[in-house]
C-alpha cells in the first residue's frame, strides 16, 4: 500500500503518556461514588457496579503482571480522530501486562459482537494505523447494544475467543450501554469485564472526571483552519457573507470552540437560543442587525457559524417538527393521502393540517426548506434534522429581512451569500498531537483498568491542559455519570449529555467578546494542525479546555 509522506513520518511518532503509566503502576482507589442524580433508582438498576470508587493510577507499586488476558474492542458510532490510537494504547498496554495477551477487534461496530464478526489485531496489522485518523482499522457502526439477547449472543463469541475484557469506544449512549452490559455480565458471573472510552467529536461526553471526549480537539482544529481560510477570503474579496453550518448533532460545543479559535462575526449557540426561547424571526433579526451594522461601515462581508442542531433548539421549530412527525408518520392515513397529492399542492395541504401556530411557522419558511421538512424522512418517518440546510434557511430569511430593511431605509449595503457545511471533513483527520497522546493514554489506561480487574469503568485522563507527563490517569465508574431520563416514553438510566453551559467560562468569554467580533473584523487565522514545531503551536489544547480548567 502506498502511503503519504505525512503518514510515513507520522508513523514514527511515539505518543506521550502520563508519567504514572510509564513504569511500575500503583492502583489507588478513592472514596465510594454516587450517581449525579436519581441515586436510589440507579443503585437498584446497577447493584454490582454502583458506588464503586474512582481509581487513580500512580507511579510505583510492584509492577503488575497478570495472566494472559484476551481483550475485545469495539468502535461505536461516528468516527472521531484518534480511535486508532486508543486501540494502539490498549494493545501496547495489555502486551506490557502480559505479552501473551491478544487483542480482538469486532468489525463494523457493536453489531460485530452480536454477529460474531471479528479479527485479531496483530502487531503487524496495527503498525499501519498508529497515529492515523479514521476508524477503518475495524470499522464502526450504530447498532445499539441494548437487548439481553444481544448480550447473550456476544457472550458466546467472547467465551469462544476466551476474551476476559471488552473495551467499548463510544459516546454517551454507547458508554451507557457498556455499563448496562458490565452489570449484566457481572450478574451472570460471566467473567467478562467491560470498560468504556469517551469518544465523539461533538464534545458532549464530558464532566468533572472526563475533561473532554477524544476527537473534539482535532475536528474543531480542522474546522477552525477552514473557517480562518474563509475569513481571510471574505476579508480579501469583501463581497460575501459566508454562512457555515458546523457538525454536532445536538450540543454547540464545536461551534463555540470554533468561534473562540477564529473570532467570526456571528456565532449562534443552540443552548442560548433554547434558554432565551428565541424564535426564528428573532434569530434572523439578530443576524440582519449585525449585517446592517457592518454594511454601514462599508463591510459587506462576514462569517456566521451555525450549529447543526440549531433547529431543534428553536422552540417553535421543535413543535413544528413534532407535529410533522406525527402527521406524516410512516403508514398513517395522512401520509398515504400526502403521497397522492400533486407535488405543487403538498405544502398547502400540509399547512392546512397543522395547528394554527405550527402552520404559521411552516408557511414562513422558504419553500425549499418546507419541502425538505416534509420529504427527507428517516425510516421511522421522522424529519431528518441533520439534513436540514439550516445555513440556507437562515440565509434566505435574512435576505428577506434585509430587503424589508432596505425598503425602510435601514440597510444600505449589499448581501451576497456562500453556504458551507463542515462535518465529515473533520471526523477522520490525522489526530492532533493532543488527540494522538490523549487517545493512546486512554487506551493504555483502559488496559490497566482491565489489569486491575475493574468493570463498569470509563477510562479517564485528566489535567489535560498540563504537559502529557503530568496527566492523571485512572477510571471513573460509569454509574457516577448517570441520571434517569425519559427515552422513547420510558425512564432509563443514561449518562447525562453535556450541553454548552451558559454560566461556564467558555460561553462567558464568548459573550464578553461577541459584540466586538460582530462589528469589527477581528478574525483569527489558526492555520492547519501542526505536528512538528514549537510546543505552543503543536501541543496546544482547545480554548474550551483552557478556559474551563483555568484556576
Ligand atoms: P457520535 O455521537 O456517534 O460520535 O457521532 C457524532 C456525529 O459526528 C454528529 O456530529 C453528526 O450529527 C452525526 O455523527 C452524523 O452521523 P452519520 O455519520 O451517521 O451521518
Amino acid at each position: 500500500m502506498t502511503i503519504s509522506a505525512l503518514q510515513q513520518a507520522r508513523a514514527q511518532y511515539q505518543p506521550k503518556l502520563p508519567k504514572s503509566l510509564k513504569g511500575a503502576v500503583k492502583t489507588v482507589p478513592g472514596a465510594a461514588t454516587e450517581s449525579i442524580a436519581d441515586q436510589a433508582d440507579i443503585k437498584k438498576l446497577f447493584p454490582n457496579t454502583y458506588g464503586m470508587p474512582i481509581i487513580t493510577f500512580e507511579e510505583g507499586g510492584e509492577g503488575v503482571s497478570i495472566p494472559a488476558c484476551n481483550v475485545g474492542v469495539i468502535l461505536s458510532g461516528g468516527q472521531a480522530p484518534g480511535g486508532h490510537n486508543v486501540i494502539s494504547g490498549i494493545f501496547d498496554g495489555i502486551k506490557k501486562l502480559n505479552p501473551e495477551s491478544k487483542l480482538y477487534g469486532f468489525l463494523g461496530g457493536p453489531g460485530g459482537l452480536v454477529d460474531h464478526k471479528y479479527m485479531e489485531i496483530t502487531a503487524d496489522y496495527l503498525e499501519g494505523f498508529r497515529n492515523t485518523g479514521g476508524f477503518d482499522i475495524i470499522g464502526s457502526g450504530r447498532t445499539k447494544l441494548e437487548e439481553e439477547a444481544q448480550f447473550d449472543k456476544g457472550l458466546e463469541i467472547l467465551k469462544k475467543l476466551d476474551i476476559k475484557a471488552l473495551v467499548i469506544i463510544g459516546g454517551d449512549d454507547s458508554n451507557t450501554n457498556a455499563c448496562v452490559l458490565a452489570e449484566y455480565y457481572a450478574v451472570k458471573r460471566a467473567g467478562v469485564q467491560v470498560i468504556g472510552c469517551p469518544k465523539t467529536i461533538d464534545g458532549d461526553l464530558k464532566n468533572e472526571m472526563i475533561e473532554t471526549s477524544f476527537g473534539f480537539d482535532t475536528a474543531v482544529k480542522v474546522y477552525s483552519e477552514l473557517i480562518g481560510n474563509i475569513q481571510r477570503d471574505a476579508n480579501s474579496a469583501k463581497k460575501y457573507w459566508h454562512f457555515i453550518k458546523l457538525m454536532g448533532r445536538s450540543a454547540s460545543h464545536i461551534g463555540l470552540e470554533a468561534a473562540l479559535q477564529t473570532q467570526p462575526n456571528i456565532t449562534l449557540i443552540s443552548e442560548e437560543v433554547a434558554a432565551k426561547k428565541q424564535t426564528l424571526g428573532e434569530i434572523v433579526n439578530y443576524m440582519a442587525g449585525i449585517i446592517a451594522k457592518r454594511a454601514a461601515n462599508g463591510e459587506n462581508f462576514g462569517v456566521a457559524l451555525i450549529p447543526e442542531g440549531l433547529v431543534e433548539f428553536v422552540p417553535e421549530m421543535k413543535s413544528l417538527i413534532e407535529e410533522l412527525n406525527d402527521l406524516l408518520a410512516e403508514g398513517s392515513a395522512a401520509e398515504q393521502e400526502f403521497k397522492m397529492i400533486q407535488k405543487s399542492h403538498r405544502l398547502e395541504w400540509v399547512a392546512g393540517k397543522l395547528s394554527p401556530k405550527a402552520s404559521a411557522v411552516f408557511q414562513s419558511l422558504p419553500s425549499s426548506i418546507a419541502t425538505q421538512l416534509t420529504l427527507d424522512r428517516d425510516p421511522h418517518g421522522n424529519v431528518q434534522v441533520s439534513l436540514i440546510e439550516t445555513e440556507k434557511l437562515l440565509g434566505e430569511m435574512v435576505k428577506t429581512k434585509l430587503d424589508e430593511m432596505k425598503a425602510a431605509g435601514e440597510f444600505k449595503g449589499k448581501f451576497g451569500t456562500q453556504y458551507h457545511f463542515f462535518g465529515y471533513e473533520g471526523r477522520c483527520a490525522a489526530p492532533s498531537n493532543f488527540d494522538a497522546d490523549y487517545c493512546y493514554s486512554l487506551g493504555y489506561t483502559a488496559s490497566f483498568l482491565i489489569g486491575s480487574g475493574k468493570t463498569g469503568y470509563m477510562s479517564s485522563v485528566r489535567n489535560t491542559i498540563a504537559p502529557a507527563d503530568q496527566w492523571i490517569a485512572g477510571g471513573v465508574p460509569v454509574t457516577m455519570m448517570m441520571n434517569m431520563e425519559k427515552r422513547h416514553g420510558h425512564m432509563k438510566p443514561v449518562i447525562q449529555k453535556a450541553l454548552v453551559e451558559l454560566d461556564g467560562a467558555p460561553f462567558k468569554y464568548f459573550v464578553a467578546n461577541r459584540e466586538k467580533w460582530a462589528v469589527e473584523t477581528s478574525y483569527l487565522y489558526p492555520g492547519p494542525i501542526q505536528y512538528w514545531g514549537p510546543s505552543e503551536v503543536c501541543d496546544r489544547t482547545t480554548v474550551t479546555l483552557q478556559l474551563e480548567q483555568a484556576k
